[in-house]
């Protein structure tokens, strides 16, 4: 298979009311390190501020973060703003994303029922999305391999 190592552009932000910015930090980092283009939406980001960022830079992928326990409401119709937007991504979300979070598979299940391709726990490391990313969109993500590659 021709794989194209072009540079992918992620939109990453926190949902909601949220205001937990470390993760994101990170993540914005490891991700800018592996090659990939970043826009940071930052804390508090609306579904809106989501999908429009997404239309604007024609994203890739659209990764949302959430760690104060209230993902599930934040992201009640987030796909429908994405599609009602015209957004075609890949979409990630990963943090804290249920009060508790005894039961991650459950958890899990909520969000793909809700829509996302994956779901992530608080455990992710930078690595492990960046490895997701690279299966999912079929990318070598190191920064100075911009070659086609066939596999
Ligand atoms: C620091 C902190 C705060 C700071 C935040 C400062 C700031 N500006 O960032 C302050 C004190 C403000 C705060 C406030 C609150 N917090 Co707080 N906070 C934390 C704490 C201690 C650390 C979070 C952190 O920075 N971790 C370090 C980063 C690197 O890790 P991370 O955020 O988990 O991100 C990693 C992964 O989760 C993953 N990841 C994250 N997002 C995504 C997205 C994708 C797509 C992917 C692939 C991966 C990914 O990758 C990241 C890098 O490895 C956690 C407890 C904990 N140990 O996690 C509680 C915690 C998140 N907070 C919690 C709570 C409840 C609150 C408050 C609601 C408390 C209150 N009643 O006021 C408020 C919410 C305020 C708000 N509006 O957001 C709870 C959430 C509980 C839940 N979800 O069930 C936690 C888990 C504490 C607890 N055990 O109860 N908090």
């Amino acid at each position: 298979m021709v794989l194209h190592t072009m540079s992918r552009t992620v939109v990453l932000g926190v949902i909601g009311s949220d205001a937990h910015v470390v993760g994101i930090t990170i993540l914005e980092q490891a991700f800018r390190q592996a090659g990939l283009t970043v826009i940071n939406l930052g804390v508090q980001s609306s579904q809106t501020e989501f999908a429009e960022a997404a239309t604007q830079h024609d994203a890739d992928a659209v990764l949302v973060s959430s760690l104060y326990g209230h993902a599930e409401q934040d992201c009640q119709g987030f796909h429908e703003t994405l599609e009602a937007h015209g957004v075609d991504a890949l979409t990630y979300i990963g943090g804290n994303l249920a009060v508790g979070q005894n039961d991650f598979e459950e958890t899990r299940r909520t969000f793909q029922e809700l829509g996302f391709d994956r779901v992530f726990d608080a455990e992710t490391t930078p690595e492990d999305a960046i490895a997701a990313l690279e299966r999912d969109l079929r990318i070598s993500t190191t920064a100075n391999e911009r070659a086609t590659v066939t596999t």
